[in-house]
């Protein structure tokens, strides 16, 4: 089904607001429910033909729903990041897609393989890892293994709180927009919606109540750690990447590129620099297509 464009949808809605008999309290009452009800529709619709499409892509073709590319660095999401680069670790082979980044878990990134939605990074890792015979860390000794889940749970459910307070509170947003230039107008124009959200996620996980020494400080000590884990070797476990080193590039990759002007920028040179080189290896491993990834400006 061909569906109207949404400019043309808005353009009706405003000549009927127009219109001096619309003016009455009931008949805008009316309106706004049509609206609502059309743009709704016009949605259902839209996700309809969107999954129609996806069922295109070939057999064990993973179809990566995620934000759209970054400038500096191929996505703004770790999560994103760090799904992309266990993919290409595990060589499963992938597509992109921009249109829905949002799945059914209200989180980016999800995935459609073989007709399946699974959301979340750390699932859908999980659940390949199996299927693909890719686990990484089962290869591992078991306190590698220990070490590598509380690293991985470091990263994901702490320093990216540290991270989002800089994000969102003090930078009000302006690096990861300005890091998205593809982003769709309707991205740009919810920031400060999204803002909203985030500030209240941040209060009610407990980081947001720190103030922004405190926040810092937090941080600054994840890193120290992971430094201090890394050391001299190549991949946190050795000479060889597995899952960990999937997830700790998604986040400290976002330190080295999206986040400019950040005391963390700074802090990863300065302070960590066995962490800044490990961050260039994983790249030139895992990455050769980095520049040809980023966003077209
Ligand atoms: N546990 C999730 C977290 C994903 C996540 O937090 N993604 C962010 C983008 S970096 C997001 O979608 N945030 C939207 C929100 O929190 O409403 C995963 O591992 O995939």
């Amino acid at each position: 089904m061909k569906l109207p464009s949404i400019d043309l949808i808005l353009t009706s809605v405003a000549d009927g607001f127009r219109r001096p008999e619309s003016r009455s309290r009931y008949e805008a009452v009316a309106a706004v429910v049509a609206t609502y009800g059309a743009f709704s529709l016009y949605r259902y619709i839209a996700k309809r033909n969107r999954r129609r499409r996806w069922r295109d892509v070939p057999k064990d073709v993973v179809l990566v729903h995620a934000l759209p590319r970054g400038r500096l660095a191929p996505n703004v999401s770790p999560f994103v990041l760090r799904l992309e680069t266990y993919l290409r670790l595990a060589k499963i082979p992938y597509q992109l897609d921009f249109e829905e980044p949002v799945g059914s878990k209200g989180k980016s990134p999800w995935v459609t393989w073989n007709g399946e939605e699974i959301a979340d990074s750390q699932i859908i890792i999980e659940r390949l890892g199996r299927h693909y015979g890719k686990d990484f860390t089962s290869r591992l000794t078991a306190e590698q293994q220990a070490a590598a889940r509380a690293i991985s749970l470091m990263m994901t459910e702490h320093l990216c709180w540290g991270l989002r307070v800089w994000r969102y509170e003090l930078n009000r947003g302006r690096a990861v927009v300005q890091s998205m230039p593809s982003a769709p107008f309707y991205m740009r124009l919810g920031m400060p919606l999204f803002r909203w959200k985030i500030m209240r996620d941040l209060r009610v996980q407990g980081i947001g109540k720190h103030s922004p020494e405190e926040v810092e400080d937090m941080v600054k000590k994840d890193l120290a750690a992971i430094s201090l884990y890394l050391g001299e070797k190549p991949f946190l476990m050795g000479d060889e990447p597995s899952e960990v080193d999937c997830t700790v590039f998604g986040f400290l990759a976002q330190l080295k590129w999206h986040y400019p002007g950040s005391p963390y920028e700074a802090m990863l040179e300065a302070d960590f620099p066995n962490l800044s080189s490990y961050i260039l290896r994983v790249k030139e491993k895992l990455w050769p297509d980095w520049d040809q990834c980023l966003a077209r400006p």
